[in-house]
């Protein structure tokens, strides 16, 4: 299936759409997932368009990787957590509900089980709160 430009990553990735962004270079962008699976819960893409993994050029993965590495660090030092879950999904039938290729940084904290994956959705004032904290991790 083709790239839908419209989607909703696209269009927070043009500014159209508002979000929580921690991280920004010239190759990729982080911001808060809006129905976090845990405390922290960010999500990573490219700028390139690619539905997924599987129609990604992969000239965007080092970049990409580079990216998560960073977050994924500092998300494990913001929240404290004692591991980080690094997740992808590529179609419906793996769970994927947003086309643009992202990758999932999940705090995860032991004996806290995780909330379902696109559950409920995370009051506006957590997620102001939770980027300040990875905005300010991800300084030092
Ligand atoms: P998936 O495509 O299944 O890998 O998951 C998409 C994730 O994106 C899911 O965890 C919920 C989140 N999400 C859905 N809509 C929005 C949105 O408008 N803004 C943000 N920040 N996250 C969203």
């Amino acid at each position: 299936m083709a790239y839908d430009n419209n989607n909703i990553f696209a269009r927070i990735l043009r500014g159209e759409l508002p979000s929580h962004r921690v991280y920004e270079d010239n190759d990729t962008v982080a911001f808060m997932d809006v129905m976090p699976q845990a405390t922290g819960h960010t999500l990573v893409l490219p700028k390139a368009p690619s539905r997924n993994l599987l129609d990604a050029d992969p000239a965007v993965f080092a970049s990409l990787f580079a990216t998560v590495q960073k977050v994924a660090s500092a998300a494990k030092e913001a929240f404290d957590a004692d591991g980080v879950l690094v997740s992808q999904f590529n179609e419906a039938a793996a769970g994927q509900s947003v086309y643009h290729l992202h990758v999932h940084i999940i705090p995860c904290f032991e004996g806290v089980p995780l909330k379902p994956h696109t559950g409920e959705m995370e009051k506006p004032e957590v997620l102001v709160a939770n980027a300040e904290k990875l905005r300010a991790a991800l300084q030092r």
